[in-house]
C-alpha cells in the first residue's frame, strides 16, 4: 500500500500509539478526539498518558515529521480508524432475564461513526478497532455509515481489527502481535490486511467481522477465567493452610500447567469488562463465564474481610495502602480493584491512606505514607513497591504488620520481624 491519508478518532491507550505508528509508517494521520484538553495537550507536548514505554518520544517524532497533526473533529481520509471506548454500564442490581450484572456501551462508537458519515468518500475504508460484542460492526455500525448515503460494500469498505495489546508494553505489541483483520466482505478484510500490513510487523490473519469481535473476547474472557480459578484456589488454600503462591509455584512445574496469579481483584478495561459482551450474546450457555466474574468480582471484598481479620483488636490508627491502579506500573484506575479495596477499607473505619506512583491524586512521598503506619495493605505490585527494603520501612512504620495481596514480601519481611498475611496464605492475626 502507498502512502495514505488516515484519520484516527479516539486518542486514548489505543488510538494515540496507533496514529503514531501509523504516521511513522509513512502515511500522513489527522488525530481527532472530542476532548478539547486532550487536544490541547497534544499541541502543546503533554500526553495524557503516562507510563507507556517510548510513547512521548514517538509522538514527538511524529508531529515534527509533519505526518501527526491533532484536532477534536475528523478530517476527510482514505482511511478511517475508529479507537472509541466501549465501557460496561453496570446494571443495579444483576438483570433477573440475563443474570448479568452489567451490558456494553456503543454509544462512544456510534458517535465517532456519525462523527465522520460527513466526510465519507467512494473508496473509504473504515476500521473499527474498539472491543464490541459479536455482531456490531456489521449489525450496528454499517447501516450507522450507511446514512451517509454510501453503501457498504460497494461505495466503502468496513473491518474490524481487534487491538489486542497489553498496557504497559502497547508500542511493541502494536508492531509485533498478530494481528486479526475481519471484514464485512473479502475486499474489505483484503483492504484492511494491506493497511495494517505497511505498519505491523507480525503475521497478519484475515478473517470475517464476526469471527474478529468474537475472538477478542474470547481471549480475554480466557485470561478472566483462568485468574478467577487461580483466585478460587487462593480461597481453599486459606481454608487449608496452604500457602497458595507456593503451591501454585509448583503446580507450574508440570510441563501442561500454567496457573495464573491469584490477587485483590481483575480491573482494567479489559478482562473487567470483555466477558460480559459475551455472555450478553448467550447468557444461558455461559454459566463458567458468569461464574468467572462473580469469583473474581469477588476479591476486593475478600480482601478487605482478610483485613479486618487482620487487625481485629489491634489499635489501629493508620493504614498505608500501596497501589491504585489496577496493575503493576500502569496508571490506570479504570475498574481498580486497589481503590475498591481501599475505599472498602474507608467504609469500614480504617484509616486509610493510599499511595501510587503512577496516579496523580496519590504520588507524594512513599515514606510519607508509610510512617507511623499501623498495617501496610500491598494492592498493586508495583517495582518500586518490590524494590522496599524491609529495614527501611521497620524505621518508618509503627507496627510492623503488612497484608499481602500480589506475593510481593517474600521471608526476608519475616526476617526482619514483620508479621505478613498473605491473600491465599495461612491467615495470621
Ligand atoms: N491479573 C491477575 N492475575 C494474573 C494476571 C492478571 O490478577 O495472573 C489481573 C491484573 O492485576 C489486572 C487484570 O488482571 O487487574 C488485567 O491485567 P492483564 O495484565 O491480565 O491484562 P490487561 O487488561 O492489561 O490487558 C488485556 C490483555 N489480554 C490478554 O492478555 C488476553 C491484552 O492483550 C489486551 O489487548 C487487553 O486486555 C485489551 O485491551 O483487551
Amino acid at each position: 500500500m502507498g502512502v495514505v491519508d488516515v484519520c484516527v478518532i479516539g486518542l486514548g491507550y489505543i488510538g494515540l500509539p496507533t496514529a503514531c505508528l501509523i504516521a511513522k509508517a509513512g502515511h500522513r494521520v489527522w488525530g481527532a478526539d472530542k476532548n478539547a484538553g486532550v487536544i490541547e495537550g497534544l499541541k502543546a507536548g503533554r500526553l495524557h498518558i503516562v507510563n507507556e514505554k517510548g510513547l512521548a518520544e514517538l509522538v514527538g517524532e511524529a508531529v515534527v515529521s509533519g505526518r501527526l497533526r491533532f484536532s477534536t473533529s475528523p478530517a476527510g481520509a482514505d482511511v478511517f480508524v475508529i479507537a472509541a471506548p466501549t465501557p460496561l454500564v453496570r446494571l443495579e442490581r444483576p438483570s433477573e432475564e440475563t443474570g448479568l450484572a452489567g451490558l456494553g456501551d456503543f454509544s462512544y462508537v456510534a458517535a465517532a461513526a456519525e462523527s465522520i458519515i460527513p466526510f465519507l468518500a467512494a473508496g473509504n475504508l473504515v476500521v473499527l478497532e474498539s472491543t464490541v460484542g459479536p455482531g456490531c460492526t456489521q449489525e450496528l455500525l454499517k447501516p450507522l455509515l450507511e446514512r451517509s448515503g454510501l453503501r457498504c460494500g460497494v461505495d466503502f469498505h468496513l473491518a474490524h481489527a481487534p487491538e489486542r495489546v497489553l498496557p504497559g508494553n502497547i508500542l511493541h505489541e502494536l508492531v509485533h502481535n498478530d494481528r486479526i483483520v475481519g471484514g464485512v466482505d473479502r475486499q474489505s478484510a483484503e483492504m484492511a490486511r494491506d493497511f495494517y500490513a505497511s505498519f505491523v510487523e507480525g503475521a497478519i490473519v484475515v478473517t470475517d467481522a464476526r469471527t474478529a469481535e468474537t475472538v477478542k473476547l474470547m481471549e480475554n474472557t480466557f485470561r478472566d477465567v483462568n485468574i478467577a480459578l487461580a483466585n478460587e484456589f487462593a480461597l481453599i488454600c486459606e481454608k487449608l493452610g496452604v500457602d497458595v503462591w507456593e503451591a501454585i509455584s509448583i503446580a507450574n512445574r508440570h510441563p501442561r500447567v500454567r496457573i495464573l496469579n491469584p490477587g485483590p481483584g481483575v480491573g482494567g478495561h479489559c478482562l473487567a469488562i470483555d466477558p460480559y459482551f459475551l455472555a450478553e450474546k448467550a447468557p444461558s450457555l455461559s454459566p463458567l463465564i458468569r461464574q468467572a466474574r462473580k469469583v473474581n468480582e469477588g476479591m476486593p471484598v475478600h480482601t478487605a474481610d482478610l483485613f479486618f481479620g487482620l487487625t481485629r483488636g489491634r489499635d489501629v490508627r493508620k493504614v498505608a495502602v500501596l497501589g491504585a491502579s489496577y496493575k503493576a506500573d500502569v496508571g490506570d484506575e479504570r475498574e481498580s480493584p486497589a481503590l475498591q479495596v481501599a475505599e472498602l477499607l474507608g467504609k469500614g473505619g480504617a484509616p486509610v491512606v493510599v499511595h501510587d506512583p503512577f496516579v496523580e491524586d496519590y504520588a507524594g512521598p512513599l515514606d510519607d505514607v508509610l510512617r507511623d503506619a499501623d498495617c501496610i495493605v500491598l494492592l498493586t505490585d508495583h517495582t518500586v513497591y518490590r524494590e522496599l527494603v524491609p529495614d527501611d520501612v521497620a524505621r518508618l512504620v509503627r507496627a510492623k504488620l503488612i497484608l499481602d495481596t500480589r506475593d510481593v514480601f517474600g521471608g526476608e519481611w519475616e526476617k526482619a520481624g514483620f508479621v505478613v498475611a498473605r491473600l491465599g496464605g495461612p491467615q495470621r492475626g
